[in-house]
């Protein structure tokens, strides 16, 4: 992208609206506009940076066998007077009535919409295990939005639905999803720690948040320090081996973690000094398991092995895909501006142009931006070069190509790492093959 075309509305002063870190550097670097409380668009990019989260939770649920399928946003009020969850909703939700007074709403989850989509289809325990899952808006008409895209009112969910014959195969496929939670939230550059957590308008017995340590959490966290040394890369754990999955699961669930809701003072003390750490924490990811709560009254049922039909168990899982970009901006950035991990930035890199109408500088850019094309933002701006420097350490790209005369003239251009700040003078060839 050319900037001098591009639309990154970026701003030199802090937006007197926002409290936290990331909502400020969110609306600065020009991702996002609010354009009603709680509802945001997503500016090219922001676009960019969501796109990334998405592709990184979507493979993670590919490779442990979740299947995607799109879901639509409103949904029909009938499905949740079956569950009965329609009137304990409250004003969360968005009630719509449309031409014909059918009444309507934005969804805010979709457990009742998945499981008449499965009894409508599946007849047979022979069918099962499934995991499907989406990755679509919801509406939430929460009482305080706030912090940006941390809390809003419309925002991006991956929520996926597993259905098995019992308890046991539920368990299986609830560990699965922790592990992909572990892995996508690693390769975002996260700290994420799965905590024990009250199951809320979901419902259901067991249930895990998965909270990453920032300032400006909203909750309070302790947790051991043993947490920070496990490494969940593909790999070392498969998803198929029912023994893996519980090894996995006894060790996130046998070190101390809680959110000050469930915290207990006395597991706390048993825990080594050396190893307690507390902290703020940002929920991005909730799982649930929840049996039969809405299989049962929906009627979905299978036939079991036995020829009797049997309402199959259930379980839901949540990543706050909108909510991912402010939180990785909370974990990453300075005084300066975002620092975006190799893995979700919207450009790998900014090209910065020091002297346009210099031949030598306007050749060498043209032959980078050539070469990298969609991966570099290249500042062409008729802008001072004090200006170049500050935006791009504001938009917060992992590199920065810096074109001036004098180097230029001797074919050499300087290289930044943002998260460094380390700069270093090297060939076209070299800058090339670093960066990509
Ligand atoms: C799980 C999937 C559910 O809705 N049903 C389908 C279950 N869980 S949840 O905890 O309520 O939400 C899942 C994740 O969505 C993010 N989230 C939000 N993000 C931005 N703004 C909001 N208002 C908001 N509400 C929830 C969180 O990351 C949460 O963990």
């Amino acid at each position: 992208m050319r900037l001098s075309h591009g639309f990154v509305p970026t701003l030199k002063e802090t937006p007197a609206e926002a409290q936290i870190a990331s909502h400020r550097l969110m609306l600065r670097a020009g991702l996002v506009r609010q354009t009603s409380a709680g509802i945001y668009a997503w500016l090219p990019l922001g676009l960019r940076v969501l796109r990334n989260i998405e592709r990184i939770v979507r493979e993670e649920q590919d490779a442990v066998g979740a299947q995607e399928l799109l879901m639509p946003t409103i949904q029909p009020a009938e499905l949740w007077k079956e569950s009965g969850r329609y009137e304990d909703y409250g004003k969360e939700m968005l009630r719509i009535r449309d031409r014909h007074d059918r009444e309507m709403l934005y969804g805010p989850t979709n457990e009742e919409m998945i499981t008449d989509l499965l009894r409508q289809s599946l007849k047979s325990y022979r069918e099962l295990p499934q995991i499907l899952y989406h990755i679509q808006w919801k509406f939430r008409d929460e009482v305080r939005p706030r912090f940006g895209v941390m809390r809003g009112r419309e925002f991006l969910m991956k929520d996926a639905y597993s259905v098995d014959l019992d308890y046991a195969g539920a368990v299986v496929s609830y560990r699965k999803m922790m592990l992909a939670y572990m892995r996508t939230f690693q390769r975002l550059g996260l700290k994420a720690i799965p905590m024990v957590a009250d199951t809320g308008p979901i419902g259901g017995d067991l249930s895990h948040e998965f909270i990453i340590l920032a300032p400006t959490g909203e909750s309070q966290v302790y947790y051991d320090a043993a947490f920070e040394e496990i490494d969940y890369s593909s790999g070392a754990i498969s998803h198929e081996s029912a023994e893996d999955l519980q090894r996995f699961f006894e060790q996130m669930t046998t070190h101390y973690a809680a959110t000050d809701e469930k915290h207990d003072p006395n597991a706390w003390a048993e825990v080594a000094t050396e190893r307690r750490r507390e902290g703020r924490g940002i929920e991005v990811g909730h799982i649930f398991y929840f049996g039969t709560k809405y299989s049962a009254p929906m009627g979905f049922k299978v036939a079991g092995p036995d020829g009797k039909p049997v309402a199959p168990e259930m379980g839901s899982y949540g990543v706050g895909v909108s909510r991912l970009v402010g939180a990785v901006i909370e974990a990453s950035h300075d005084a300066d501006g975002i620092i975006w991990p190799d893995s979700v930035a919207p450009f790998k890199a900014a090209l910065l142009n020091l002297k346009r109408g210099d031949a030598a500088c306007d050749r060498i850019c043209e032959e980078i931006y050539g070469k990298l094309g969609g991966d570099v933002l290249y500042d062409d701006r008729e802008d001072r070069a004090g200006v170049k420097f500050a935006d791009a350490d504001l938009m917060g790209h992992p590199w920065q190509v810096v074109v001036g005369p004098r180097g230029a003239a001797a074919g050499k251009v300087e290289l930044k790492r943002r998260a460094t700040g380390q700069r270093e003078e090297v060939s076209i060839e070299d800058a090339l093959a670093r960066i990509a």
